[in-house]
C-alpha cells in the first residue's frame, strides 16, 4: 500500500515534467539514495510530458509516484498516485471538485491501494500553486495546528504537506503543524537550497521534498539526500508537542 510505503520516505525529489533534465542528471537523481521521486508540477503538465518522464524514471530502481494535478495527465502503471487536497484553498475546486470529477470519470479503474491523499497547506502567496489554488496564505500557527488535526482526525489523511514551493518557509509554522499530528506524516517542501535549511526542516518534518534545486544546483540537490537522512526528525510528536 502506498500509505504504508510513504511511512519510510524521509527525503523525496519532486520532478517537473514541464522542465528539462538531461539523462545523466536524471540518473544521478534516481540513484542518489532518495526514497522516492514524485512527478508533478503546476503548469504545462500534459499526459505526454508526464509519461515521458515517468518512463525515463522507470529505468532506475527508485519508487516513482505521480502527483495528479490534471486528470488528463494521469499515466497508468505508476508505483503510486498522490492526490493533492488544498486545505487552505479559496476555491472548492482544489478541495474536492477536481477530485470528484476525476473519480466520477475513472473510479472503476483506480488502484486505491496505490493512492494517497496529501492535505496541502500552501503558504507562499507568490508561488504558482498558491495563485492557482487561491490559497489563503495569511494564516498563523494555530491554523497550522488545526489543519494538522483536521487532516488527521476528520479526513484521515496519511499526510499533511506544508508547502512553500519556491521559497524557504517558516520553521515555526512547520512545528505548529506537527503539534496537530499524531499519526499522519508531516511533509515539508519549499526553497531548500542549503545544508542548514535541509537540516532544519528535517528536524521538524518527517518527509522533506526537494524540487527546484535539482534544476538550479544538481550537486547540492544530490547532497540534500545526505543532509536530510543524517538529521533526526523530532518524529510524530502528538498533541502534547515536542517544541
Ligand atoms: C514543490 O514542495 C515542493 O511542490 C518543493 O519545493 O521546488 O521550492 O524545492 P521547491
Amino acid at each position: 500500500m502506498l500509505t504504508e510505503r510513504m511511512k519510510k520516505w524521509r527525503h523525496v525529489f519532486k520532478l517537473d515534467p514541464n522542465r528539462t533534465l538531461s539523462e545523466k542528471s536524471l540518473e544521478k537523481v534516481c540513484t542518489s539514495g532518495t526514497d522516492a521521486v514524485i512527478v508533478g508540477g503546476t503548469d504545462g503538465i500534459t499526459y505526454q510530458n508526464s509519461r515521458d518522464l515517468i518512463e525515463r524514471i522507470a529505468e532506475y530502481p527508485v519508487e516513482s509516484v505521480q502527483e495528479i494535478s490534471a486528470e488528463s495527465a494521469v499515466v497508468p502503471g505508476v508505483d503510486g498516485y498522490l492526490i493533492p487536497v488544498v486545505l487552505n484553498s479559496g476555491s472548492l475546486h482544489w478541495v474536492l471538485k477536481a477530485q470528484h470529477r476525476a473519480i466520477r470519470k475513472y473510479g472503476d479503474w483506480i488502484p486505491w491501494e496505490d493512492v494517497a491523499a496529501l492535505g496541502y497547506v500552501v503558504l507562499n502567496p507568490e508561488s504558482k500553486v498558491g495563485r492557482l489554488t487561491e490559497s489563503r496564505t495569511g494564516v498563523g500557527t494555530a491554523d497550522l495546528t488545526a489543519y494538522g488535526r483536521l487532516a488527521e482526525h476528520l479526513f484521515r489523511m496519511p499526510a499533511l504537506y506544508v508547502e512553500y514551493s519556491g521559497m524557504y518557509g517558516d520553521e515555526g509554522m512547520v512545528r505548529a503543524a506537527r503539534r496537530g499530528l499524531k499519526r499522519s506524516r508531516l511533509f515539508y517542501g519549499g526553497g531548500i537550497s542549503r545544508e542548514d535549511q535541509a537540516r532544519a526542516m528535517s528536524r521538524e518534518a518527517d518527509t522533506v521534498v526537494v524540487g527546484n534545486l535539482v534544476y538550479q544546483n544538481l550537486e547540492a540537490a544530490l547532497e540534500s539526500v545526505r543532509w536530510v537522512k543524517e538529521t533526526e526528525s523530532k518524529g510524530v510528536s502528538g498533541d502534547q508537542g515536542i517544541n
